[in-house]
C-alpha cells in the first residue's frame, strides 16, 4: 500500500477526533475557551518580545504572505540565506521568549515524547493570506512529533503524502484545534489553502494563529 492510500485510512477517535494510520492526529476543541484565552495572553506577551516578521524565500527573495515569529531556545527562520534554526530574533538580536507553560502541557498531553519542545513557531494569517504545499524537513530529530494549535479563524487545511502529486485530504482547522503529525505523516507535504474570515471572535483583529511545537536536535 502506498502512503497515499495509508492516508485514506481514517480512523474516528470520539469526540469528533479523526486520526489516520499513517500517523496524524485531529484533536478537534482540545483547548477549552478559558485555555484559548490564556494562551492569547501569553502569545501576546511573546509577541511584545519577539515581534511577526514576513519571512522571504530564500532563492527567489519573494515574501511570504504568512507573518512570523518563535518562542523557545530555537526558532525557524527563513530569508535569502536559506531555512534554518537559530537561537535569535534576526530584527532584534534577541533569544525568543519561552514557550508559553500551557503549550508544554499540551505536548506533555499528546506528543508521547520523551523530550520537551524546543521550538514553536508562531504563523499569523491575516485574510487572504495562505501556505503553499510544503515538508518540514529542517529538523535533526525527524522522530520526534509536529504539534500545532489553532487560535482564531477556521482555516482549510490539506495534508498529502510523501510525495507532492499524492491526493490531498482537506480539514477544517478551528480555534482551539490541536493537530499532531508522527511516523510516517511527518513526512508528507501539507499547508494552508485559506483561512475563514469573520468565523471566531477571539482575536480583535481578525485572523489566524498556528503555534507550531518541534523537537529540532536528537535528545
Ligand atoms: C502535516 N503550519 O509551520 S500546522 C508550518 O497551520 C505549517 O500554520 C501550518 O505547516 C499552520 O510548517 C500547519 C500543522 C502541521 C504541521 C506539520 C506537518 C501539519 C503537518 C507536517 C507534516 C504534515
Ligand atoms: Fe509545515
Amino acid at each position: 500500500m502506498t502512503a497515499a492510500q495509508q492516508t485514506q485510512r481514517t480512523l474516528r477517535l470520539p469526540p469528533g477526533g479523526i486520526a489516520d494510520v499513517s500517523g496524524w492526529r485531529h484533536l478537534p476543541g482540545w483547548l477549552s475557551l478559558d485555555r484559548r484565552r490564556l494562551l492569547l495572553a501569553a502569545l501576546r506577551v511573546a509577541i511584545a518580545d519577539a515581534p511577526l516578521m514576513r519571512p522571504t524565500m530564500p532563492k527567489s527573495g519573494k515574501a511570504f504572505s504568512v507573518l512570523m515569529t518563535n518562542c523557545g531556545p530555537l526558532g525557524w527562520v527563513s530569508d535569502r540565506d536559506g531555512y534554518r534554526y537559530q537561537a535569535t530574533h534576526p530584527e532584534t538580536g534577541r533569544t525568543w521568549p519561552p514557550i508559553p507553560e500551557l503549550l508544554g502541557e499540551v505536548w506533555q498531553d499528546v506528543a508521547s515524547y520523551r523530550a520537551p519542545p524546543e521550538a514553536c513557531l508562531v504563523n499569523y494569517y491575516a485574510a487572504g493570506t495562505r501556505l503553499g504545499s510544503h515538508r518540514d524537513a529542517d529538523e535533526d530529530d525527524a522522530r520526534a512529533p509536529v504539534v500545532s494549535v489553532s487560535l482564531g479563524d477556521d482555516a482549510t487545511f490539506h495534508v498529502g503524502g510523501a510525495r507532492r502529486s499524492d491526493p490531498k485530504r482537506r480539514l477544517v482547522l478551528r480555534s482551539g484545534d490541536v493537530f499532531v503529525l508522527g511516523g510516517a505523516a511527518r513526512d508528507f507535504y501539507h499547508g494552508i489553502d485559506c483561512i475563514h474570515p469573520g468565523t471566531s471572535d477571539l482575536l480583535e483583529e481578525g485572523g489566524r494563529f498556528s503555534l507550531t511545537l518541534r523537537r529540532v536536535t536528537c535528545p
